[in-house]
């Protein structure tokens, strides 16, 4: 299996799930210039990460790349331990939001021009993201009030929260508002995939917001 990934971006999801599989896999670190070439773009003709390539099998979509890893690694419980409908429910729930509404929310400060050319307009488009990234945090920060991991144990889902994190505090986002983020990336700083992601994708360990 192989894996397509650009540091740093969401990618480190799957890519975390695939070392918590202890499987072989062969890793492809792309830029984005590259993620835009001919060659990848038959891959993904999104030329976005990450995908996996498996044989005569091609997986895009985040989601549909942890989905692909767990049917093939289902002793790696990436998306927890608990089969039940609500335990799968769950799960499903805050994958769904972190990649369909969180993720995306952060488009207007990844590229802003791709949304408006005007750079006044620009700059209060990025506020309102902000605003509005900031807006959705307190969701799972509440929910971190009540446990260690958004569905209780550890799952890809917190991988994918962790990313976020790290994004808000590239662009600065005040999240000072919120108790819960600071123990959570000390807690999943910890974890010897991600660990081993961080530095396969040349990232540094973040501490705190
Ligand atoms: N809906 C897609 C979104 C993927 C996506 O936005 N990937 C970003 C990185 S997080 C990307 O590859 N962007 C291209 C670039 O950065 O040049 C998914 O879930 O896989």
């Amino acid at each position: 299996m192989k894996l397509y990934v650009i540091p740093g971006t969401c990618a480190v999801v799957p890519h975390t799930a695939l070392e918590w599989t202890g499987a072989d896999y062969e890793l492809e670190l792309l830029d984005h210039d590259s993620v835009k070439s001919e060659e990848y773009l038959r891959i993904n003709p999104q030329g976005a990460v990450p995908s996996i390539v498996d044989g005569e099998t091609v997986v895009t979509q985040n989601i549909a790349t942890q989905v692909y890893i767990d049917a093939n690694y289902p002793d790696a419980n990436i998306f927890g331990t608990d089969e039940s409908p609500d335990g799968q429910a769950q799960i499903m729930h805050w994958l769904a939001f972190l990649n369909a509404d969180l993720h995306k929310a952060f488009a207007p400060l990844f590229g802003p021009d791709g949304f408006i050319e005007d750079e006044s307009a620009q700059e209060k488009l990025k506020a309102k993201a902000q605003e509005n990234i900031t807006h959705l945090l307190r969701l799972p920060n509440e929910q971190l009030g009540k446990q260690d991991y958004l569905t209780g144990t550890k799952t890809t889902a917190d991988i994918y929260l962790y990313v976020t994190l790290t994004w808000a505090k590239k662009f600065d986002i005040d999240l000072s508002a919120y108790k819960n983020f600071d123990a959570f990336i000390k807690r999943i700083e910890e974890d010897e995939g991600l660990t081993a992601v961080i530095e396969q994708q040349g990232l540094e360990k973040i501490g705190s917001l």
